[in-house]
């Protein structure tokens, strides 16, 4: 078999996506997630510059070697760009593997391991009380798992909450839109947070809360403590990550679950994480760590040392990345959780899809392959737009973590 044709799809149905068709001479074809928030056109150069006439004339079916020639062949290793290419490829490319051997994606992976993946929904608020009432109605859906986000009192918009009502898509604006922020204001916040959906909802659901890299060790330690009383399933990128190491001083202080790693694309990000047991989920996931061949290595890797999958699963990665992650997410051994922020129905109407939600739970479906495609024409009627993440600043002006 060889590839005959590999293509680069843009469309923006709501918000941008980045998606490659691989084509091959025996009629396959195989499909992949390239979507990077706010650096779309970075990875559709990438591809349809470089990697694209690389692939032409090579046999699908070499997935670790094609793997292998785009990243050590790249010589500059690593980095978002060069992982979400290699990454739509891999995902492609175990498409077409999968399609070939007529079985769906998790078969060819080992089989399942579960009857049904169980995911965590998005619930947020611009203050208190509609936080409260976003958590009633996702546990109204039947999720059994919630993330919690609220505006915080004093601070005019923050991470996780629309600006504007409606749906939160953070990608919001042609440059970047400026937030302010107050570590003050929200750590005092935090715990009344928590508090009150516990009073409200119980000890049953399980809660999540995701920081987004906006602390200090020490005041994630301190955070991770206070929010002991109400069990969180976990608290999320409580720090950035670059420094490994500072996860330590956040382990000395709480037994709140810690997760991090949707920004990581290379197990290189988290080995230290992982081997010391810093954090008890990795969130990478198939279109940011390099495919289904590298998260495979990275949760093989967390299962030594009793670290579960969490994998990212935010809007702004396509139904392609969904679909291929509930593949991955039935299979693998050491499932914790899988983030499902539902796209909007403009989102999914460019995507036929196999994957079905029931009660707190998806299941990827039967097809063969990971059962998504995209409609070509269809997606020609959303040109891109740019749009790109905001940044973060403090209250007296110092440019901060978003
Ligand atoms: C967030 C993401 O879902 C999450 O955990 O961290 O929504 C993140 O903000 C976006 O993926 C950034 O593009
Ligand atoms: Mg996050």
């Amino acid at each position: 078999m060889k590839i005959t044709q590999a293509k680069v799809i843009v469309c923006c149905p709501g918000r941008n996506f980045v998606t490659l068709k691989i084509e091959t001479d025996e009629g396959l074809y195989g499909i992949g997630d390239a979507t990077l928030n706010g650096r779309e056109k970075s990875v559709v150069s990438y591809l349809e510059d470089y990697v694209v006439p690389m692939l032409i004339g090579k046999d699908p079916q070499r997935i670790e070697d094609i793997w292998q020639y785009l990243y050590r062949g790249a010589y500059w290793r690593r980095g978002p760009v060069g992982m979400t290419a290699i990454a739509a490829v891999d995902t492609a490319l175990w498409d077409i593997k999968a399609k070939a051997a007529n079985m769906p994606l998790y078969q060819l992976l080992g089989g399942r391991s579960r009857d049904k993946v169980m995911v965590y929904t998005h619930a947020n608020g611009a203050d208190l009380e509609s936080t409260l009432d976003a958590v009633g109605k996702a546990i109204d859906q039947g999720y059994k798992a919630v993330r919690v986000q609220s505006g915080i009192p004093g601070v005019a918009g923050t991470y996780g909450v629309s600006k504007y009502g409606g749906k939160y898509e953070p990608a919001d604006s042609d440059l970047p839109s400026e937030d302010v922020w107050s570590t003050e204001k929200y750590l005092n916040f935090a715990p009344t947070m928590f508090d009150e959906v516990r009073r409200q909802y119980g000890d049953q659901v399980h809660l999540l809360h995701d920081v987004h890299h906006r602390l200090t060790p020490i005041e994630a330690g301190r955070l991770g403590k206070e929010l002991e009383p109400y069990h969180l399933f976990w608290m999320e990128d409580a720090v950035p990550a670059e420094n490994q190491e500072a996860f330590k001083l956040i382990r000395q202080h709480t037994t709140t679950p810690l997760a991090v790693g949707e920004i990581f694309n290379s197990i290189h990000d988290c080995r230290e994480l992982i081997q010391n047991q810093l954090i008890d989920y990795i969130r990478s996931t198939v279109v940011h760590a390099g495919g289904i061949t590298q998260l495979r290595r990275i949760a093989d890797f967390a299962a030594l040392y009793h670290v579960k999958t969490g994998c990212h699963g935010a809007t702004d990665l396509s139904p392609v990345c969904m679909g291929a992650a509930l593949h991955f997410d039935f299979w693998v051994p050491n499932f914790g959780i899988q983030e499902h922020m539902a796209h909007s129905e403009l989102m999914e109407s460019v995507f036929t899809r196999d994957y079905r939600y029931a009660d707190g739970y998806f299941t990827p479906g039967e097809k063969i392959g990971h059962g998504v495609d995209i409609d070509e024409e269809l997606a020609k009627k959303y040109p891109y737009q740019r749009k790109c993440l905001p940044v973060n600043r403090l209250e007296d002006g110092t440019l901060w973590n978003w």
